[in-house]
């Protein structure tokens, strides 16, 4: 049998904010192949369970591998359905999302090896893509909310440079800004104000609210020289900031209700060159998210994280509601790379569009790097341009590019 697994293996491994997590290696007659699971910080409510890294090690290398071990390597379809089968429950508790997300993720690069494939090539086919592309970066460079210790705060205001004819020339922008930033930063609050939170992003304590973050990312854009080339995305996270009890949002000091933050957002919308929102309303505020989606969805992005948690199931009833149009991809969402390449094709197929999403504490895998490209979606967030972890996934990019040379495509 030429392409036995001849071990399956998982142990703890640290994550980037040094929690453990799993890492599963897979060994083939090709080599070794290691998929890890990332962990989120605000996660949404309804993704797959994340067993403690120690028990989910334990139902790899007790529950999983035996029935693996020394068989022929399954087709991915094949290897992700015996997943879903042993673990036979609705958010993947009994065997845990994490564990059966770093089982997937090393058997997709050893199929990979086995087909003599690139990564990002091997999900193309298993997507059924033919276009290869290289996705448009959000780069999250002002951290807040959860990731930054803050409470009642908008998470992310990030940068996406779009107009560019390449990633790499894309990044270079990206990156040009975050240093511009780092001065601006530097040279009105001192060096305190330029230390990164979970993402790599700048955290400075005197821009509490996002008007003061998004005019600071101005002045970065414009000392850099790409105004009209980069524009702005947040992701407001805002389950954290929602109080269910009295139906109100809380940024700072001021108070919302569902009505007045979509206006709000509106505003914002007006004030600073916007494309995008993620996660604008609570996880569970369906109504909101269709004003929102209603009054802003033909100019901006509505990107639907906590509230679709990358769940073939609640993007189906998202789109049926027109409650947004963007499916932000997370694989340990949903758990399996079979899932997630399901999630990422409904969305298309319900004329939404994909970004392919890292999680606040991540290991240096690159497999979304891959799978950004393999799905060919277009835009991708993976953090600041800084910290080992997000730079693995933004150097595999430009790795990709160079590979692919002439035929590399950029953004959508
Ligand atoms: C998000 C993610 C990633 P976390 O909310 O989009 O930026 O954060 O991994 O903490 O859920
Ligand atoms: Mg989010």
């Amino acid at each position: 049998m030429p392409n036995r697994i001849r071990t399956l293996k998982a142990r703890r491994i640290l994550n980037s904010r040094g929690d453990y997590t799993i890492e599963t290696t897979i060994q083939t007659a090709n080599g070794f192949f290691a998929g890890s699971a990332p962990k989120g910080g605000s996660k949404g409510n309804l993704e797959a369970k994340e067993l403690p890294a120690i028990t989910a090690v334990r139902k790899v290398n007790l529950r999983i591998a035996p029935h693996l071990v020394k068989r022929a390597l399954p087709h991915q379809s094949k290897l992700d359905a015996r997943l879903l089968e042993l673990d036979g429950t609705r958010y993947k508790s009994r065997l845990g999302g994490n564990s059966l997300l770093s089982v997937s993720i090393a058997g997709c690069k050893a199929n990979a090896a086995a087909k003599n494939k690139k990564l990002y090539q091997y999900i193309a086919q298993l997507a059924d893509n033919k276009k290869l592309v290289l996705p448009v970066p959000f780069l999250n460079i002002l951290n807040g909310g959860k990731h930054a210790g803050m409470k009642n705060d908008i998470q992310e205001a990030m940068i996406v440079p779009k107009k560019f004819k390449s990633f790499s020339a894309a990044l270079g922008a990206g990156t040009a800004v975050f240093h511009a930033l780092r001065k601006i930063l530097h040279q009105k609050w001192g060096a305190s104000a330029t230390l990164v939170g979970n993402e790599g992003g700048f955290v400075p304590q005197k821009a509490k609210t996002i008007e003061q973050r998004l005019e600071l990312l101005e002045n970065a854009v414009e000392q850099a020289g790409f105004k009209k080339k980069v524009f702005f995305a947040i992701d407001s996270a805002a389950t954290q900031f929602y109080s269910a009890k009295k139906k109100q949002y809380v940024l700072g000091k001021k108070k919302f209700s569902k009505v007045k933050l979509v206006e709000y957002y509106a505003r914002l919308a007006k004030s600073f060159p916007l494309v995008s929102i993620e996660d604008g309303l609570a996880e569970n505020d369906w109504n909101g998210w269709e004003a929102l989606t209603q009054k802003m969805g033909k100019k901006l992005q509505i990107v639907g994280d906590d509230l679709l948690v990358s769940n073939p199931a609640y993007i189906r009833m998202a789109a049926q509601k027109k409650a947004c149009n963007y499916l932000l991809l997370k694989p340990n969402q949903i758990g399996t790379v079979s899932e997630s390449i399901e999630a990422s094709q409904l969305a298309l197929k319900s004329k939404w569009m994909v970004m392919v999403s890292h999680r606040s504490g991540e290991t240096n895998d690159s497999f979304i790097a891959d799978l950004a490209v393999g799905l060919g979606v277009g835009q991708c967030k993976f953090g600041a341009p800084d910290r080992g972890e997000r730079i693995a996934k933004y150097n595999r990019l430009l790795q990709i590019e160079s590979e692919l040379g002439k035929k590399a495509r950029f953004g959508i």
